[in-house]
């Protein structure tokens, strides 16, 4: 295949724009960013004309929800969070050209002119629906914002497309009882008009362009893409009912927006507007190569709907790739950003200063790139300490120690290479080539391997040739040994440049070099003799248990805290219905009176039951309760308790048991006295 590939002139990249109702975590990092930023800047670094574009996603459901429970405006969630991202992602070195967002004027202006140009075309079908209605906030209600018991599991507090606790899709109808997450109302259904996108008129195109065109893609994309193609596409709507997103352009479509799964890749087009007014360019000319990272979650957005909304505008370029990354857990669990179950991006810059470099790399050696992976804190620690500051940063610490020790920082002088030299420098070289064929093919695991093979190949060359030994007896040979693990350290500093930009410009900053491009990698001439090198700092530092250990009792706690939550939700499910109503009369029917325990014994031969003498005001009495696994004798006596005192008397194994200590049993069965607030005296009436 590579020998046919296409010679494009110029690379558009874009990068899933995350959603700004929350901060990024390591699952989007591994699934999206980090392969995008490696493959940005080695396109950067051949010199490649190339744009890299991103920005936060501000429309949809999950921003209004947000603001709505903390209680702000869905500007102020996309504006906080529009910010931490942004933020973090330049913290970690994200290379991207520009990181817009889609509440920008540009964007509208282009949502609104691509969704005008189709709907002028007619290239849309317009039908009426009904749709869950709120008629309590006055408002259509989107998939999220109802609530009710889910049909599969039970679950009483399910969304209208989704049951987070049995995972199954639905539909709004699907739901029993189906309640407003507005007003909490019972919803109604209303008749309402929306544009829809035929996506059953492009099944051909799609058939011929993905199946057909690009049985290269990855199989897990190629795969999802046949089943959709395979199971018949049908109409999607484009619009919704809901205050927040972008206009529908068209008279009589107040209250409606543009679905943010229509505008935001339309995101991708105005960013690279805001970015260059050479724009078109790159969107417009077979002779651009664009391609799509994403996580597994997009596929269909970015192969099927997006491409079949470009097709329809007519004029634009179609991805050439679109390499979707798997998922990525969080040691041995979902990613969950609602249950907190994250490493996130801000704060890992916090705790980890410095140690950015550590982040891409850990990411990228275990990216989920053909099935779902696991970080684990202890994994992170071991690739740091056995890789790279074993390998990496040991080899480049070496060389440089080495020069500054021997010949006062200066680089020697090249003499007879040997044999063992050659081959060494001739392995370098080499690794150009299958390091090119990984990245352009998207095995971004397998070319960061081969970027770390030219700091193995260079401690080899050291361990093998033992400068330190040969210094004394033949120092000429030593300054050729130098001279080489130098070449080789610069060689490094290109070959990681994509992978680990900050370690990379640290390498060179320690070799007093500017930025080599990537052709010369596999040079030999590199930094030249006579030159004087900078400083040798360490390039990695190990990280240590206690380090790890914080980490991991972070999670802890986020685990406990969530086992917590989710038993007080259970038993606010456990909790019993409420009775049917009973009138004023039959409540007064009932005596309850304050009385104090004055005594409390086992009834012999059983294992439930107390004899308890009780004060109630009018007399004492001896009362029978099934409460003796729940309270020893000597907890009761002395407590004041509420007594239902005209129950109708009972015999319990000889003993006359004449009325009941009122108590509460909570969710898990656990019983509780009731007392009144402050002490009383026995014999009032409760009621
Ligand atoms: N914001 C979904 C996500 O973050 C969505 C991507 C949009 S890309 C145009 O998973
Ligand atoms: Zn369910």
């Amino acid at each position: 295949m590579l020998p046919m590939a296409k010679a494009y002139k110029r690379y558009l990249v874009t990068s899933a724009l995350p959603y700004a109702n929350g901060p990024v975590h390591i699952g989007h990092l591994a699934g999206v960013y980090i392969p995008s930023d490696i493959y940005t800047r080695y396109l950067r670094l051949k010199g490649c004309d190339v744009v890299s574009v991103c920005g936060s996603d501000e429309h949809g459901v999950p921003i209004t929800i947000k603001a709505r429970k903390e209680g702000i405006t869905p500007q102020q969630v996309v504006d906080r969070y529009h910010e931490i991202i942004r933020k973090s992602f330049e913290g970690l070195g994200m290379s991207f050209d520009i990181y817009s967002r889609t509440s920008s004027p540009t964007h509208a202006a282009t949502a609104s002119e691509f969704f005008r140009k189709l709907y002028d075309e007619g290239k849309f079908i317009e039908r009426t629906s009904e749709q869950y209605y709120d008629e309590e906030a006055q408002t259509f209600l989107a998939d999220r914002y109802i609530v009710g018991t889910c049909p599969k599991c039970g679950n009483d507090r399910a969304y209208g497309d989704q049951c987070e606790k049995c995972g199954s899709t639905l539909s709004p109808d699907e739901l029993v009882d189906p309640r407003s997450a507005v007003s909490g109302s019972v919803p109604v259904k209303r008749e309402t008009k929306h544009w829809y996108l035929p996506l059953n008129d492009y099944e051909a195109f799609l058939r011929e362009w993905i199946l057909d065109g690009h049985k290269e893609w990855k199989s897990n994309v190629y795969g999802q893409c046949k089943s959709w193609l395979d199971g018949g596409l049908q109409p999607r709507a484009v619009s919704r009912d809901l205050d927040w997103g972008i206009p529908v352009p068209v008279e009589g479509a107040e209250g409606k927006v543009l679905y943010v799964w229509f505008d935001a890749p339309i995101g991708y087009i105005s960013a690279t507007k805001d970015f260059t007014p050479d724009w078109e360019k790159y969107w417009k000319s077979e002779d651009t190569k664009m391609v799509h990272f994403i996580g597994k979650d997009n596929i269909v957005f970015h192969c099927i709907v997006f491409p079949s909304m470009l097709k329809a505008h007519g004029g634009y370029i179609l991805p050439e790739n679109v390499p979707a990354n798997e998922f990525l857990n969080l040691e041995g669990d979902k990613i969950s950003t609602s249950r907190n179950w994250a490493v996130w991006l801000h704060e890992y810059l916090e705790e980890f200063p410095g140690k950015e470099d550590v982040l891409r790399y850990v990411l990228c050696a275990n990216a989920p790139e053909t099935k779902d992976n696991d970080f684990t804190w202890k994994d992170y620690q071991a690739r740091n300490n056995n890789e790279l500051v074993a390998v990496l940063g040991n080899f480049v610490n070496r060389a440089l120690v080495l020069t500054e020790k021997y010949f006062g920082g200066v680089v020697p002088a090249c003499g007879a290479l040997t044999d063992y030299d050659r081959e060494t420098l001739a392995e370098v070289a080499a690794v150009k080539a299958s390091l090119e064929a990984d990245i352009e093919g998207y095995h971004f695991r397998e070319a960061l391997k081969e970027a770390m093979n030219v700091a193995r190949i260079g401690n080899k060359y050291l361990a093998d040739t033992e400068p330190w030994k040969v210094i004394k007896s033949d120092p000429a040979r030593v300054e050729t040994i130098l001279y080489v693990a130098l070449q080789i350290t610069a060689n490094t500093a290109i070959a990681i440049e994509p992978f680990m930009p900050f370690s990379a410009a640290k390498i060179l900053r320690m070799l007093a070099a500017e930025k080599f491009s990537w052709e010369r990698l596999g040079a030999t001439d590199l930094v030249a003799a006579g030159h004087r090198i900078g400083r040798a700092e360490l390039l990695f530092e190990k990280i240590d248990d206690e380090a790890i250990q914080r980490q991991l009792d972070k999670l802890a706690a986020t685990k406990a805290a969530n086992e917590a939550a989710n038993e007080a939700a259970e038993a606010v499910q456990n909790i019993e219905q409420q009775k049917d109503s009973c009138t004023f009369d039959e409540f007064q029917k009932m005596d309850i009176r304050v009385s104090t325990i004055l005594s409390a014994e086992k009834v012999a031969k059983t294992k439930k039951l107390l004899k308890l003498t009780v004060d109630t005001g009018i007399d004492r009495r001896e009362i029978v309760s099934g409460i003796a696994e729940h309270f020893t004798p000597e907890e009761l006596v002395g407590r004041q308790v509420l007594v239902l005192v005209n129950l109708e008397p009972r015999e319990l194994k000889g003993i006359l048991s004449r009325g009941m200590i009122l108590m509460a049993e909570d969710a898990s069965g656990k019983l509780r006295l009731l007392s009144p607030g402050e002490p009383c005296t026995n014999g009032a009436v409760v009621g």
